[in-house]
C-alpha cells in the first residue's frame, strides 16, 4: 500500500467506527469478521474471511497509552478471536483462549478496550484452533497492521510503505526432502502469495521519485512459512525488529522474517528504474510473493537480480553489553514426534504436547533466561504473548539490545533470552507456525505468585 492509500485507510479506521452500525457506546474502531473475496491479479480470486471485507485488514494507527474500544463483530459461523500481536494486553483481551479470552460467538459481538502499548510495528490476527482445517485462523486473510504510534516518533523518512505478506490456498502434502524421522510427513505448501493482496504484479506499484528515504514496514502474516526478501539494485537499513528499534542499524541485501515477524528498514532510491521487491526463492515470487517498485516516470518490465548476500543474522543488529543475570534459567526443549506416513507431526516443549505441557513458572519482576533448545529439522518462529524479550544469544553468538516478540530458532540450533516477567497474568508461549501450535508446540507462561485466569483446555 502506498503513503495515500495508507493515509485513506487510517483515515477510514480512524473514524468512531469504520463500517456497519454504530454500537452501543463509542468505539474507537470497528472489526467485522466475515467472507471476503479479493482479486489477487486480473481474474484470480481468493476467496476468504477477513476483516472489514477486505485483506489485508485496514492499518490501525493508534496512539501509544491512549486507551481505545474496539467492536468486534463475527458474521461467521465460528467462535473468533481478534490477538493484538506485541501489545501488552490483559489476558481478558489479549485474544487467547488459553489464556482465558472469551471468543467473539458466531453471529455475535464483543466490545474490547485496551491500552496500545509498546510502540512500534504490531499486527492484529485471528487466533483460534485449525487443525487439518486451513481455512480457519491465520490461514485467512485475518491479518492487518496495527501500528502504535509512539508520543514523539523518531527517525527521518519521505514515505512510509507498509508491506504484509501472506500464502493462499493452503494445501497439505509430503515433505520434499528425507528427515530424521519426518519422511511422508505432512507439511502446508501454498499456491499463491500476495503482498498487500496483490499477487506480483497484479495490484499497483510503490511509487518513489529518486533520493526518497522510503520507510518500508514488512509483516510476514504467513501462517507457516519464513519469507527472505530482496529489491534489486537496492540494500535496507534495518532500523527495527519486531517493531522495536535495533542498537546498531545496518544495511543487508536480504530481509528473512519467519512467520509473524516484522522489520522496519529505510531504503535509500538512488537507482531509478523500475523493480521488483520480491521473495529471493523464484518460485515463491513467480507464486506471486512481490512488489513492483517504480520510479516516477520509468517504465517498462520491472527487474530482478539475485541478491549478492542472501544470509541473515539477527546479530549482526545488536549491540554492546550483556543482560543482566537472571534469576532463573529456564531450558525449554522443541522435539517433534513422528505420527505416521501422510500424517501431521506432533510437537513438544520438554517432552509434553499442549494442553499436557509444564508451564514456564514466573515472580512478577523476576528476571529469566529462557534457553530455546530446538532438537529438530525445522526453523521455528516462538512467541511469546503480552511481554517483549531481549536477545542474549543465537546459535552461540552473543548479542544485546535486540527487543522482540517472536525469534526463529533454526534446526538443531540454541537461542536464549532475557525475560523480566513484568505483565503478571498467564501468558501464551507457541510456535507461530499454525499447524505447530496446533499440534502441541504451546505452553503458558504463569505468574505463581499472581494467577490469573489462564485454563487448560483442549480444543474442538
Ligand atoms: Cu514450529
Amino acid at each position: 500500500m502506498n503513503r495515500r492509500g495508507f493515509l485513506a485507510a487510517m483515515a477510514a479506521a480512524g473514524g468512531r467506527t469504520l463500517v456497519g452500525q454504530p454500537a452501543e457506546g463509542p468505539v474507537d474502531f470497528t472489526l467485522r469478521i466475515g467472507a471476503v473475496e479479493v482479486e489477487i491479479a486480473p481474474k484470480r480470486f481468493v476467496k476468504t474471511t477477513g476483516y472489514n471485507g477486505s485483506f489485508p485488514g485496514a492499518p490501525l494507527r493508534l496512539d501509544e497509552g491512549r486507551p481505545v474500544t474496539a467492536a468486534v463483530y463475527n458474521d461467521t459461523a465460528i467462535p473468533e478471536l481478534v490477538h493484538w500481536h506485541g501489545l501488552f494486553t490483559p489476558p481478558e483481551v489479549d485474544g487467547s483462549a488459553e489464556e482465558g479470552t472469551p471468543f467473539v460467538p458466531p453471529h455475535s459481538r464483543r466490545t474490547i478496550t485496551f491500552t496500545p502499548e509498546p510502540a512500534g510495528t504490531r499486527w492484529y490476527h485471528s487466533h483460534i484452533y485449525a487443525g487439518r482445517d486451513l481455512h480457519r485462523a491465520t490461514y485467512t486473510g485475518q491479518f492487518g497492521f496495527l501500528q502504535i504510534v509512539p508520543k514523539s516518533e523518531p527517525g527521518r523518512y519521505d514515505q512510509e510503505v507498509s508491506l504484509a505478506l501472506h500464502g493462499w490456498n493452503p494445501y497439505l502434502a509430503p515433505m520434499g526432502g528425507p528427515g530424521e524421522g519426518s519422511e511422508g510427513t505432512l507439511e502446508v505448501n501454498y499456491g499463491a502469495f500476495t503482498v498487500n493482496g496483490h499477487a506480483l504484479g497484479g495490484g499497483e506499484p510503490v511509487r518513489v521519485k529518486p533520493g526518497e528515504r522510503v520507510l518500508f514496514r514488512i509483516l510476514n502474516a504467513n501462517a507457516t512459512m519464513a519469507h527472505r526478501l530482496a529489491l534489486a539494485g537496492h540494500r535496507f537499513q534495518v532500523i527495527a525488529l519486531d517493531g522495536n528499534p535495533v542498537p546498531a542499524p545496518r544495511e543487508v541485501d536480504v530481509l528473512e522474517l519467519a512467520a509473524a515477524e516484522r522489520i522496519d528498514a529505510i531504503v535509500e532510491m538512488d537507482r531509478p528504474g523500475v523493480w521488483t521487491l520480491g521473495e529471493v526463492d523464484e518460485k515463491a515470487r513467480k507464486l506471486g510473493l512481490g512488489i513492483v517498485v517504480e520510479y516516477a516516470g520509468r517504465s517498462g518490465e520491472p527487474q530482478w537480480a539475485a541478491p549478492p548476500n542472501p544470509t541473515w543474522d539477527y546479530t549482526q543488529f545488536g549491540g554492546g553489553g550483556m543482560a543482566p543475570e537472571p534469576d532463573e534459567r529456564i531450558p525449554l526443549v522443541f522435539k517433534n514426534k513422528w505420527a505416521g506416513n501422510r500424517w501431521v507431526d506432533h510437537w513438544t516443549i520438554n517432552g509434553k504436547e499442549y494442553p499436557k505441557t509444564d508451564p514456564i513458572r514466573v515472580r512478577t519482576n523476576g528476571k529469566y533466561r529462557l534457553i530455546f533448545d530446538n532438537r529438530s529439522d525445522d526453523a521455528h518462529p516462538i512467541h511469546l504473548h503480552r511481554h517483549s524479550f531481549e536477545l542474549v544469544s543465537v546459535a552461540g553468538k552473543p548479542t544485546a539490545g535486540i527487543l522482540k516478540d517472536v525469534v526463529n530458532v533454526q534446526p538443531r540450533t540454541q537461542v536464549e533470552v532475557h525475560l523480566v516477567a513484568n505483565h503478571p497474568g498467564p501468558s501464551l508461549f507457541h510456535c507461530h507456525m499454525q499447524i505447530h501450535m496446533d499440534y502441541g508446540f504451546m505452553t503458558l507462561l504463569e505468574y505463581v505468585d499472581a494467577p490469573g485466569t489462564g485454563m487448560k483446555h483442549t480444543h474442538g
